[in-house]
C-alpha cells in the first residue's frame, strides 16, 4: 500500500525526535547528568514509530529497559522524558523512576521496566481487560530477542491465543541480548516462526524499514480491534550504540557489522524517499524542540526531599 507524503513525513519526524533525544541523553550521560543505566534506542527507531503510529492514546504499551523510543512514539514529550532521566520533579514519573520506570497512563505508556520479559504478560493482561470491558482497545508489548527466550513469552502468547486477546507482541530482534548473539541463545532463532506453535499469526519484517513495520502493525491492530486475536511481529533491527551508555562495545561484534547496519539506518532509508527541503525543515524544527527540552530538563528542580514518601503507597 502506498502511503501519503504526509504520513511519511510524520513517521520521519517521530523517528528524528527519538534519535535526537537519545543523542542528547547520551551526551548528558557522559557529563554526569543521568544517574543509573541509559539504554539508547539508536538504530531501532522505526519499530516504535511504525507500531505506535497505529495506536490511540487509550491503547496500552508495555515496554522494556530500552524504552525511551516507545515512550516518545506513544506521546511522552522529550522534555518530560529528559527531566525524568535527570531526576527532576518535572519528569514523566516526577523524577522518581528514571530511564527504566517511565509511566504515562494519560498517553497509554503503561511502563518501561528493567525486568526482561514481564511486559509480554502485562500486555496480554491488558488485552484480557480490554476484551472483558468490551472495548476495541489493544495492548502492545515491545520486547527484545533476549526476552523471547524467557518463560513469559510462552505463557503470554499461549494465553493470548486461547482467549483471542487483542494483544500485539512486537519482538525487536536486534540480534543480541547484551553481548550474546541470538544464534547462541535460541534453539530456533526464527522468532516469528514460533507463532505457529501458539496458533497465532506471526510475521517477520525489516525493522529498519518504518513502512514495513507500519503496515504489519496496521494489519495486526485491525485484527486485534475486530476480535481476531493476537499477532506476533518480529522486527529485524540493530542497535548501533553500546548495550547501555558507558559500557564497552567491542569483543562481541565487529565494526564491519555495525557499519553495514548504519548504512541501512532507518532515518536514511526513509529520507531517501522524501523531498530534501521537507527533511531540512523537520531537522530544524526538531533541533529547536530538543534543545528546548534539554534546557527545560536541566533547569528543572529536583523533587522536594520532604515528598520522598509520597507516591509510594496508593493514597485514597
Ligand atoms: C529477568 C531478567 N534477566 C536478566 C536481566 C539482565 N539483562 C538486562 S538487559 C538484558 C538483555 C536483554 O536483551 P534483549 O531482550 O534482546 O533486549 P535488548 O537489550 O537487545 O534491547 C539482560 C539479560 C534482566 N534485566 N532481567
Ligand atoms: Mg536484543
Amino acid at each position: 500500500m502506498t502511503q501519503t507524503t504526509g504520513t511519511l513525513l510524520a513517521l520521519y519526524r517521530t523517528m528524528l525526535v527519538v534519535r535526537r533525544t537519545e543523542e542528547q541523553l547520551a551526551r548528558a550521560h557522559q557529563v554526569g547528568l543521568i544517574h543509573g543505566a541509559c539504554h539508547t534506542y539508536v538504530g531501532e527507531e522505526a519499530v516504535a514509530t511504525g507500531v505506535c503510529a497505529n495506536l490511540r492514546a487509550d491503547d496500552a504499551v508495555f515496554s522494556t529497559h530500552r524504552g525511551h523510543g516507545h515512550a516518545l512514539a506513544k506521546g511522552v514529550s522529550p522534555a518530560a522524558l529528559m527531566a525524568e532521566l535527570f531526576g527532576r520533579a518535572t519528569g514523566v514519573s516526577r523524577g522518581r523512576g528514571g530511564s527504566m520506570h517511565l509511566f504515562a497512563p494519560e498517553v497509554g505508556l503503561m511502563g518501561t521496566s528493567g525486568i526482561v520479559g514481564p511486559c509480554i504478560l502485562q500486555a496480554a493482561g491488558a488485552g484480557y481487560s480490554f476484551k472483558l470491558l468490551n472495548t476495541d482497545r489493544v495492548g502492545v508489548a515491545f520486547f527484545g530477542d533476549g526476552a523471547s527466550n524467557n518463560g513469559a513469552f510462552h505463557e503470554g502468547l499461549n494465553m493470548a491465543s486461547i482467549w483471542k486477546l487483542p494483544t500485539i507482541f512486537v519482538c525487536e530482534n536486534n540480534l543480541y541480548a547484551t553481548e550474546v548473539p541470538i544464534s547462541q541463545s535460541a534453539g530456533n532463532p526464527n522468532v516469528a516462526g514460533r507463532a505457529i506453535a501458539y496458533g497465532i499469526p506471526g510475521v517477520q519484517v525489516d525493522g529498519n524499514d518504518v513502512l514495513k513495520v507500519y503496515e504489519a502493525a496496521r494489519e495486526a491492530v485491525q485484527r486485534a480491534r475486530s476480535g481476531g486475536g493476537p499477532t506476533l511481529i518480529e522486527c529485524r533491527t540493530y542497535r548501533t550504540r553500546a548495550h547501555s551508555e558507558g559500557m564497552r562495545d567491542a569483543g562481541y561484534r565487529g565494526a564491519e557489522e555495525v557499519e553495514a547496519w548504519k548504512a541501512r539506518d532507518p532515518l536514511k532509508l526513509l529520507a531517501a524517499q522524501l523531498p530534501a527541503q521537507d527533511i531540512a525543515a523537520i531537522e530544524a524544527e526538531v533541533k529547536t524542540e530538543i534543545d528546548a527540552a534539554y534546557e527545560f530538563a536541566r533547569n528543572s528542580p529536583y523533587p522536594d526531599p520532604a515528598t520522598a514518601t509520597t507516591h509510594v503507597f496508593s493514597e485514597k
